[in-house]
């Protein structure tokens, strides 16, 4: 597990949001039930998990700027540094009572990720990487899967939801494309949690589109130290700007791109 400076500021902080969301998620199971169902409640608990974020990484490191899904952009008096933070990445599951969500803290320094945090309070997997240092899921050193054809592969993706109407005709297509490749698919409905487990070598590959910044840098920093491949669709660098991503060991980010491509 990396023990560094960095790494002790963002797992204190995920640990004591996590928390929160923990106790959260509870209580979203007991409002199933009652017909307005826990909507407003997991408003709040989003909320309430990324004023923890934000006050214990101010504290902590103070001057940094940050992005975050719910506050968006704010600059700080430090301009090499900015946060890039998701309090609460599979957000309809979490409404759902499923418990496949997670706290995502990335670490931008002047423009490239250095740092990235996934964490399941539920699991109490705590996903970490720092540029150089390697990625590992609690105290195990991560390895991207070495498999290599992608017939054997078990590959994620996203499905654009309801109100991304116009990027579900692009996406049946991939989809047909990619089935008739690959082993088989999953869909968890949480982007970050995806590229962790591409990371762990649980999935092959990943890719969907229509994503935000905060879904994907920490689990970009994961993908990278746990020796895979991350890019945007046509393989470049701009994931956070195209709001698309590709992952997967060498072999199969390439195959599965060529694939996705020809759909
Ligand atoms: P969220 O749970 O934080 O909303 C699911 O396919 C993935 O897409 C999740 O990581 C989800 O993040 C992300 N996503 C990004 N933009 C979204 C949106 N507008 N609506 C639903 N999910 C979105
Ligand atoms: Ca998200």
């Amino acid at each position: 597990m990396i023990r560094s400076a960095l790494m002790n500021v963002m797992t204190a902080a995920a640990l004591k949001a996590g928390r929160g969301l923990k106790r959260d998620f509870g209580e979203v199971e007991n409002l199933q039930v009652s017909v307005k169902g826990p909507g407003d409640f997991v408003t709040a608990a989003d909320r309430r998990a990324e004023k923890v974020l934000f006050e214990e990484l101010s504290k902590a490191r103070p001057g940094y700027g940050f992005l975050l899904e719910e506050g968006g952009e704010i600059e700080g008096a430090d301009k090499a540094h900015r946060w890039i933070i998701d309090p609460l990445d599979g957000t309809l599951n979490f409404l759902h009572s499923l418990p496949v969500f997670a706290i995502s803290i990335a670490l931008e320094r002047e423009g490239q990720l250095v740092a990235g945090l996934v964490y399941n309070p539920i699991a109490d997997d705590m996903f970490v990487a720092e540029r150089g240092q390697g990625a590992w899921l609690n105290n195990r050193r991560l390895r991207v899967a070495q498999r290599r054809d992608l017939a054997d592969a078990l590959v994620a993706t996203g499905i654009p939801h309801l109100g991304k109407a116009s990027e579900h005709p692009r996406f049946k297509a991939e989809l047909a494309a990619a089935m008739a490749r690959v082993a088989n698919i999953r869909r968890l409905g949480a982007a970050a949690i995806d590229l962790a487990y591409v990371a762990a070598g649980r999935y092959d590959g990943y890719w969907e589109r229509a994503l935000q910044p905060w879904d994907m840098a920490a689990g970009v920093v994961l993908v990278r130290e746990a020796g895979g491949f991350a890019s945007d669709l046509a393989g470049g660098g701009d994931m956070l700007t195209r709001g698309a991503i590709l992952a997967g060991n060498e072999y199969i980010h390439r195959a599965l791109g060529e694939t996705l491509k020809k759909a």
